[in-house]
């Protein structure tokens, strides 16, 4: 199950709405089969690694990340085919929340006399899943915040730009976190000070950068940024307050954007609650939000945070610095310690939501 929970991450970001999902099919201690949810979400796992394993999977045990489905969807329901194929047992992590699932796919199993196990290795199972989960039972994208701080707790210096706090390792894994996320979202200070691109920059991962959102409450991202020069290759959307037809400035900055490709949403950027909803309505299941310290102030306010990914550098900032929400190594309150990792001479702490 370790193995296939592993294998489920390689399609975060790639299948929403679906959920990214692996199936590893042994038969006497050897794979016979393995498969991740195709791109767009379908094939489902299952239906690949059975068609790998051919005749193997007679009398074998399938690993599965998700409960099995048990609906015609747009296709045929996985546990249908686990059965057919002869499986003799199935290990499942977590059950399906989607109500045409939720213990069907494992009754369909149980009922055609296959052994199942469910729960195994669950809580890496529900982490490797959490933006789906998140999605069916909140309706809402699940929100990483990402933060890199200085040894003092600082996330930057006031008055100025990008400054270095973490190195080049922290850099790559942040890009990994952009290719496994459907979206990533900054504050309008954030995109004037800095003039970031958010895209995946990793070779071969280009083509999986996410979705770039900006707060933009009076529409003041710059047409020669990099985000709006960028827009026709990944999507931009500026989400701003209201629609200002009776400014004629606001009119004429809006036709410059859209005219580099960038969507302009209105729905108030205050709302973030609002907004999460509008972003899963567009398939949307995973959040990214980076800075910086307003805007992630902001998301951890009205409680719409489900893990924080902390980035601690080896340097401090000291005066003049600006302050993050919390300092690394004081708990943010309701949140959970759950990972540490060292890239380089930085620290990631990753923290998720208690519920
Ligand atoms: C599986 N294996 O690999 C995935 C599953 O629209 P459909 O027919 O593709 O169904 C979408 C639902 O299928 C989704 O909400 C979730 O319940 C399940 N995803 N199930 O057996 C998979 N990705
Ligand atoms: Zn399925």
């Amino acid at each position: 199950m370790a193995a296939a929970i592993r294998l489920s991450r390689l399609n975060l970001g790639l299948t929403s709405t679906n959920p990214s999902v692996a199936c590893l099919i042994v038969r006497d201690g050897v794979v016979v089969g393995s498969a991740v949810t195709a791109p767009g979400g379908r094939p489902h796992a299952e239906t690949q690694a059975l068609a790998e394993a051919g005749a193997a999977a007679r009398g074998a045990t399938a690993y599965v990340t998700l409960e099995p489905c048990s609906h015609h969807g747009k296709t045929p329901p996985c546990s249908e085919a686990l059965i057919a194929a002869g499986i003799a047992r199935v290990v499942v992590s977590v059950t399906d929340p989607d109500e045409r699932v939720a213990g069907r796919g494992l009754a369909m199993l149980r009922d055609a006399g296959i052994a199942v196990e469910t729960g195994v290795l669950e809580e890496a199972g529900r982490e490797a899943l959490a933006a789906y989960l998140n999605r069916q039972t909140k309706k809402q994208p699940y929100v990483t915040l990402k933060l890199a701080v200085s040894a003092d707790g600082m996330l930057g210096r006031l008055g100025e730009g990008q400054v270095a706090i973490t190195g080049p390792v922290s850099r790559g894994q942040v890009h990994v976190l952009r290719a496994e996320t459907d979206a990533i979202l900054i504050g309008i200070g954030t995109a004037l000070a800095d003039d970031p691109e958010l895209t995946c920059r990793l070779p071969g991962l280009e083509a999986r950068s996410p979705v770039r959102i900006v707060l933009d409450p009076r529409l003041e991202l710059p047409p020669a940024s990099k985000l709006a020069q960028t827009a026709q290759t990944v999507p931009v959307i500026a989400v701003t307050e209201r629609d200002r037809r009776d400014d004629p400035g606001f009119l004429a900055r809006q036709a410059a954007l859209e005219a580099l490709g960038v969507e302009v949403l209105i729905c108030d950027p205050r709302k973030l609650d609002a907004l999460l909803t509008a972003l899963a309505t567009r398939g949307i299941s995973s959040l990214l939000v980076e800075g910086g310290a307003r805007t992630a102030q902001s998301f951890l306010d009205a409680g719409l945070v489900g893990r924080i990914s902390l980035f601690t550098g080896p340097k401090a900032i000291g005066k003049d610095g600006v302050a993050s929400p919390f300092v690394s190594g004081r708990m943010p309150d309701g949140f959970s310690l759950r990972h540490t990792a060292r890239y380089g001479a930085d620290v990631l702490q990753e923290y998720e939501r208690d519920d």
